[in-house]
């Protein structure tokens, strides 16, 4: 079955809630206050079987001027509009607001509805057509069809309902994929089952027994049941007018303006991106830095207005924007949001939110005009790459990329691999990067490796926690890959812990200094001379030949048994192959043994016989040694 929802929008008086009720009969007005009063000060909502394949739910907005914050609330869910206009009083101060809001809101079908044609003649009818007609011209709505009903006496109704039904054939019926979204404008509490919340499902799809998550007060909850139009079902459907029965939440957790989400899609936003336009003439200029109010789904919050690229927003004008607000705000890009002032009350203009994670501007930038372009009208791959872009070289997790371009995690993760494919990005693990800062990481690792070889000619390298804390943050994840993709041809070698340019690890493999040093270790056996000894035999200095005594010991060409101390690999072999023998002899091993049995000095005996603890063939009991298990 098909399910769209429709609204109606006009100045107060006019006939909506009574045409409604004639249509479907339901009445919207359900507090006592309206049916005293006579108008209607909430939303209402009825449903109605147009068709056996078509479900439209219908949402009722109060049409006076104090209310109309819930007339935004309510039209922001809709396909579609009847915008109602009495015969006898023809298009009013709300008549126009209403049609304005609507059309800010995106909306570009609708149907005009002249009530109340039973109070007057035929050409007063055809004259508040006439005068609509000039009203709409030039307008979304300027091609929509005209109908003069009655409901008291029911004419023409049958007629507006094939109208319905004309119009909702053109309507596309709302993807179920996308990031559920469920924007509240009624909240109570039902004895014996809690909390319930309404609203329209904007987008998505949510089941019975699914967690949730509430904004702005970041509050978790269960779905307990789901009721669409009164009827049990199992799953939310964007399009549709929902009641959910939420488990585990305080009244006071939510309220009209809540939004609810699976956890984690959404975010809180106290700064965002956007292109508003201002309503023409009378609406006054706005100048920047303005306190206004902005309205976006069902809530409102205040915000101040910073114009991007000029001073001072006109009439008529668009202009790339960002408001910051009081207190954050739970929006995605593309939803159109309402604009009215904050003193003198009234719609100044409306737009599209185009980036939710966005950072304070500099004004008046060329850099800014381009980044409008590409928000505004660009491709959804440009759009992401500009997001990833915002990422530098820590890049953006999926789940986030998700956020900011307002798809569903399938939807991103597609988009991702489409800009991966080209090129434009990078993705390691839920990590994407944008090519450039991949590049440039790469160029800063090869810049700082070949940097601390000029610095440390003799170091191995330098260790890669070392170098990762040199340069920009990124996941650990990335970093390894950056590396492994520069080791890959050559550029950098990766040995142990250890970063060496390819160039420094291909000039130390034949390196004669070293290799001195090694046979010198080699001829003097038990007994290696110290530092001093080799850099005089050697001619260099003492600092060098510790240096090249590490990268030797690093590489295995030599073995290092305490400060300073350095052996041959060979007789580190030699020794311990003497200490097994001795000790599955004797069990166990002093140190008078060990100085006999390898006819040592004291110098060496003790960092010999500690090195063997150390490498734990031994273990150390009393003052003897005995045979590690
Ligand atoms: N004679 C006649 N009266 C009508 C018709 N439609 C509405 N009315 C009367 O007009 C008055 C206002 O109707 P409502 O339906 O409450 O108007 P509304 O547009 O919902 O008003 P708000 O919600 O307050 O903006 C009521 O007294 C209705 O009985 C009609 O077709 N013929
Ligand atoms: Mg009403």
């Amino acid at each position: 079955m098909k399910r769209i929802v429709i609204g109606t929008a006009g100045h107060i008086d006019h006939g909506k809630t009574t045409l409604i009720r004639a249509l479907t009969g339901i009445d919207c007005d359900r507090l006592k206050e309206e049916k005293e009063r006579g108008i209607t000060t909430e939303l209402g909502f009825a449903h109605w079987h147009l068709d056996e394949d078509l479900l439209v739910g219908i949402v009722d907005v109060p049409g006076h001027e104090k209310f109309v914050r819930h007339m935004v609330a309510g039209a922001w869910g809709i396909d579609t509009v009847l915008l109602v206009v009495a015969a006898d009083e023809g298009v009013m101060p709300q008549t126009r607001e209403h049609l304005d809001i609507c059309e800010m809101l995106g909306l570009k079908k609708g149907i005009i509805v002249i009530t109340k044609k039973d109070l007057v003649d035929d050409d007063m009818v055809e004259l508040v057509e006439e005068d609509i007609r000039d009203f709409l011209k030039g307008r979304a709505l300027e091609d929509a069809p005209v109908v003069a009903v009655s409901a008291s006496t029911g004419e023409n109704l049958d007629t507006l309902r094939s109208m319905l039904r004309t119009i909702a054939d053109t309507i596309d019926e709302r993807s179920r994929e996308g990031i559920f979204r469920l924007p509240v404008d009624r909240v109570f509490t039902l004895k014996g089952l809690g909390t319930i919340v309404t609203g329209t499902c904007i987008s998505g799809s949510l089941g019975v027994g699914e967690d949730v998550e509430l904004f702005p007060f970041t509050r978790k909850a269960r779905v307990r049941s789901i009721q669409a139009y009164h009827d049990d079902v199992k799953e939310a459907i964007a399009g549709q007018r929902i009641a959910l029965n939420l488990q585990g939440l305080d009244r006071q957790d939510v309220e009209r303006g809540s939004m609810i989400a699976r956890p984690d899609t959404l975010l809180l936003t106290s700064r965002i991106d956007a292109s508003l336009r201002l309503l023409k003439l009378p609406i006054k200029p706005i100048r920047h830095d303005s306190i206004l109010r902005f309205h976006v789904a069902t809530t409102q919050e205040e915000a101040r207005l910073v114009l991007l690229d000029s001073d001072q927003i006109e009439p008529g004008q668009e202009q790339f924007v960002q408001f910051v607000f009081k207190k954050p705000v739970v929006v995605l890009p593309g939803d159109r949001f309402i604009l009215r002032g904050s003193y003198a009350v009234q719609t100044v203009g409306g737009g599209s939110v185009l980036d939710i994670m966005t950072a304070r501007h500099k004004r008046k930038t060329d850099t800014l005009r381009e980044t409008y372009t590409v928000l505004n009208s660009g491709t959804e791959l440009e759009k992401t790459a500009y997001h990833i872009m915002k990422g530098s070289h820590r890049g953006v997790r999926l789940e986030t990329l998700s956020i900011m371009i307002g798809k569903d995690a399938a939807l991103t993760e597609k988009i991702g691999l489409i800009l991966a494919k080209s090129s434009d990005i990078k993705i390691v693990g839920k990590t994407c990067i944008h090519s450039t800062f991949w590049t440039n990481y790469k160029e800063k690792v090869l810049a700082f490796v070949d940097e601390y070889h000029k610095a440390n000619p003799l170091k191995v390298g330098i260790s890669k926690e070392e170098l990762r804390s040199r340069l920009p943050v990124t996941d650990v994840q990335v970093f390894q890959t950056i590396l492994d993709e520069c080791a890959a041809v050559g550029r950098i070698v990766l040995e142990k812990d250890r970063v060496t340019s390819g160039a420094h690890a291909r000039a130390n493999q034949n390196d004669e200094t070293g290799k001195k040093i090694v046979e010198a270790l080699r001829s003097s056996a038990f007994t290696p001379p110290g530092l001093k000894d080799l850099a005089a035999g050697i001619g260099i200095n003492e600092k060098n030949v510790r240096e090249l005594l590490d990268r030797l010991a690093f590489r295995g060409g030599v073995v290092k048994v305490g400060p300073d101390m350095y052996f041959h690999p060979d007789m580190i072999e030699e020794l311990k192959r003497r200490a097994i023998h001795f000790l599955k002899v004797h069990q166990e091993m002093g140190p008078s043994d060990f100085k006999t049995e390898l006819n040592l000095s004291r110098k060496y005996l003790i960092p010999l016989l500690e090195y063997l603890d150390q490498i734990k063939l031994t273990i150390r009991k009393g003052d003897k040694r005995v045979l590690r298990g």
